[in-house]
């Protein structure tokens, strides 16, 4: 065990369990399943009878102070729901589709999986078999050890363009060598009393709705907490949220035309001579050429392309480069843009020359990241092996992502049986098809292919139903232990158990080390979780069972990290690129033979892009804008969270609406050249007359399940209907968030 680390500490009032008015209470971290990107702090109370009674945000926990949304308070009806797999199932494959489900053992499951597995690996390479993870939970370093363990490099987010978090991340690390956050105070025990930390004067919102999101390690009310505290908003959004309503300046741009916004502001600013002179001449690669390259964004032009008024986006971009300090609160509506790269490259650029990065209340590196949180059981893939990953290839930027394979190809793959032949896949924590996916048809023709699926989760899902062969329970975050390391600034916290598993199901960290240890030995070597999990925190010094008790435990934190040598391997100033700076004109994307600088292309389909389409299709809609009650298709079954958004909706403009004969609550079908899904009709100004948004992963738990019955109701409700797999240029990103649309009235019997 090594030495232990210095963490700083919170001062509890009581040990982590305590008894309170005859009930008992466990402090923790909350994460997954259900599903959520954060790790509140939670005060789980549990009676004498070992049932999960209520759940309460923990006042002393730094991260949320006591605050917590409507998902976790309604986890009991979560845990308890009737809908629950409870033990494991497998499906002959003739059946799939059907509600033909058989109970059988874990160890008959064990014995199926494993025997399947390890003979695609001896008949035709480990590389066969897929091993796909949901977005960001606490299992996921878990799938990726279970599959490189296995010596398949082949880790699958099935969205096209893997179009969620993957793309900034690759973004980041390619041109500045670290990833970086808003700085809201959260890397400190205090938060926004330690007086190293400063508030910022800006938040910038761009294509991200935190209150309602949390997502990637940020707390939504925080942004409200530093508002509080004298910090102005900026909101880039092309619907007006409840944060754009409270903002200082309110840019209502044209989705997927973020980058011309960018690189109008850069152009603005650099003509202005209003960037960072000192920060771009020190630590700025590349500053002359994407000067060069931003005078193609003159803001006549980019107002005509962003629908932006030009004074707006120059108050803008002045109160940005004029602040002291900043932060560029960005979400996945930049992942989500064909030609998300580029659109990345360039707002973080004007973060740069303007000088916001790595001081208090601007953009900061997280505290260096448990070796888990990387690339946990990598060591297990020979370069032999990664060289086969899908995509690669074809696409080798996506090497600086979370390493998952290229979604378009893979689906191209279990088409063609080419570069190789997939045989079977590891699903767990995913919904590929009414969630990631996009075209479910050819989504389900192609996964169809696969000669052998399993599939983990907490609830039969419409992607079990149609293609699982072998079902397995997971078990939801009160029932099992866990570490939470992984997004965000990193803290140690402990996920701790307060009830017995319900059933038969298991935790999902548990379910990947039985099954790894029979596939993979050398890469789980534990015998219990808490062995696993004890050597995960092995560099921290402590141990499970101790950092449950000190839990959370902050790490030593520093600002100006590359003026003192921190962001390097070699411990040389500067940044961890090629030339030790910022690199404005990317070196990276120039040996991947991308552009090296930022540009904005039109998406397509879109109304300058293809015009044609536009007498037929005269609406642009952008998809998936988070709601408060649901993380993606789960918890349309759990009560009172479907009774605050029971239908599948797109918001429309008052005028919109009169103008095709709709109204508040009627029922549409929304239409574009590829298909169709039906909607309620939410009247409001919240989106302009031109743009619509509608949900996304829509499923109806209480409909019929099978296939032939309509997939519970998803053929109809899926927006992946309107989407194609087609990623940009780089290997990320896809157009969820800008297409083409009609709507009009569902006639009745429909
Ligand atoms: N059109 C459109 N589509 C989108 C988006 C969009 O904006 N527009 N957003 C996309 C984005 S950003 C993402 S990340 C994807 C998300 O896609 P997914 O991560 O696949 O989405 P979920 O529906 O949350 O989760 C899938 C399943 O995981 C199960 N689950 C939850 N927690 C656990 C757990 O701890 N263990 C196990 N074993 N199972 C669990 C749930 O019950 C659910 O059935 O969707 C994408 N799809
Ligand atoms: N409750 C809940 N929370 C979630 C999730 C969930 O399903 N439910 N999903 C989680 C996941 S996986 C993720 S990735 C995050 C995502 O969290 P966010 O980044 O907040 O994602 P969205 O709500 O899809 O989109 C954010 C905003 O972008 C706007 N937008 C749409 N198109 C564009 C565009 O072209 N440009 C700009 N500038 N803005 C645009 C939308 O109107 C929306 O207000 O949320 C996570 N948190
Ligand atoms: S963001 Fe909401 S659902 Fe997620 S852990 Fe925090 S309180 Fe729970
Ligand atoms: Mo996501």
């Amino acid at each position: 065990m090594s030495e232990k680390r210095e963490y700083t500490l919170v001062d509890h009032k009581e040990p982590y369990r305590y008894d309170d008015n005859g009930l008992h209470v466990t402090r923790g971290s909350a994460w997954s399943g259900p599903g959520c990107h954060l790790g509140c702090g939670v005060l789980m109370y549990t009676d004498d009878d070992g049932k999960l009674v209520k759940v309460e945000g923990d006042p002393e926990n730094p991260f949320n102070q006591g605050r917590l949304c409507c998902r976790c308070l309604a986890l009991p009806e979560v845990v308890y729901h009737e809908d629950r797999v409870l033990h494991p199932m497998k499906r002959a494959r003739e059946d799939r589709g059907k509600d033909k489900w058989e109970r059988i053992s874990w160890d008959e499951a064990y014995e199926m999986v494993t025997s399947r597995f390890l003979e695609i690996k001896e008949k035709y390479g480990p590389e066969c078999i897929a091993f796909y993870s949901g977005t960001g939970r606490d299992i996921g370093q878990y799938i990726t050890r279970l599959a490189w363990g296995f010596g398949s490099p082949n880790f699958v987010f099935a969205m096209s363009g893997q179009s969620c978090y993957s793309p900034r991340v690759a973004g980041c690390f390619s041109n500045t060598g670290a990833f970086w956050l808003g700085d809201y105070s959260q890397q400190f025990a205090d938060r926004y009393d330690d007086p190293r930390w400063e508030c910022p004067e800006y938040v910038v919102v761009w294509g991200n709705n935190p209150l309602v999101s949390n997502s990637d390690g940020l707390y939504g009310h925080w942004v409200i907490d530093v508002m509080k505290r004298g910090a102005k908003l900026i909101v880039i959004d092309p619907r007006l949220t409840w944060l754009g309503a409270k903002s200082e300046q309110f840019l209502q741009v044209r989705p997927g035309t973020d980058a011309a916004l960018a690189l109008g502001m850069i152009n603005f600013i650099i003509e202005e001579d209003l960037y960072d002179h000192e920060f771009v001449d020190l630590w700025c690669y590349g500053f002359e050429e994407l000067a060069e390259r931003a005078k193609e964004y003159p803001l006549d032009y980019v107002e005509e392309v962003t629908w932006i008024p030009r004074d707006k986006i120059e108050r803008a971009a002045r109160s940005i480069a004029q602040a002291k300090n900043a932060i560029l609160q960005w979400g996945v509506a930049i992942d989500q843009t064909k030609e998300t790269i580029p659109t990345a490259q360039a707002l973080l650029s004007l973060f740069e020359i303007t000088g916001h990065m790595d001081k208090p209340g601007a953009m900061v590196p997280p505290p260096s990241i448990l070796y888990y949180a990387g690339g946990w059981g990598e060591e297990f893939l020979t370069p032999e092996q990664k060289a086969k990953l899908i995509g690669l290839k074809e696409y080798p930027l996506i090497q600086m992502g979370f390493q998952e394979a290229v979604t378009d190809e893979y689906i191209k793959a279990l088409e063609t049986g080419e570069p190789y032949r997939f045989r079977a896949a590891w699903m767990q924590t995913t919904n590929p098809l009414v969630c990631t996916g996009v075209d479910p048809k050819r989504s389900l023709a192609a996964q169809n292919n696969l000669e052998f699926i399993v599939y983990v989760d907490l609830f039969m899902t419409p992607t079990a139903m149609a293609l699982a062969d072998v079902f397995l329970p997971a078990c939801t975050y009160p029932e099992r232990d866990g570490i939470r390391i992984g997004d965000g600034m990193q803290r140690g916290e402990t996920i701790n158990k307060v009830i017995e598993p319900l059933g038969e199901s298991k935790s999902d960290m548990e379910i990947c080390l039985e099954v790894g240890k029979r596939i993979a030995p050398e890469a789980w070597p534990w015998e219990t979780v808490e062995d696993m999990f004890s050597s995960i925190l092995e560099e921290t010094g402590y141990d499970f069972e101790e950092m449950q008790k000190i839990a959370p435990a902050y790490m030593p934190f520093e600002y100006h990290q590359h003026e003192k040598g921190l962001l390097r391997s070699d411990g040389q100033v500067g940044f961890g690129t090629p030339t030790g700076r910022i690199e404005l004109w990317s070196n990276f994307y120039n040996t991947c033979d991308l552009d090296p600088l930022p540009y904005f292309e039109e998406p397509s389909p879109g109304p300058v892009s293809t015009p044609e389409l536009l007498d037929e299709y005269p609406l642009v809609l952008t998809t998936g804008a988070r709601i408060w009650s649901m993380f993606h298709s789960e918890h349309r079954q759990i009560p009172h969270l479907r009774a605050l958004h029971p239908d599948a909706i797109i918001q429309v403009n008052p005028k919109t609406c009169r103008e095709y004969g709709v109204k508040h609550g009627d029922w549409v079908w929304v239409e574009n050249q590829r298909g169709r899904c039906k909607r309620r009709v939410i009247e409001t100004p919240v989106v302009e007359e031109r743009v619509c948004s509608t949900d996304h992963a829509w499923w109806l738990p209480e409909a019929p399940a099978e296939m032939e019955d309509g997939l519970y109701g998803m053929w109809d409700l899926d927006v992946g209907n309107l989407i194609e797999y087609k990623c940009g240029k780089s290997g990320f990103g896809a157009n969820y968030k800008t297409l083409l649309c009609k709507i009009y009235k569902v006639e009745e019997g429909e």
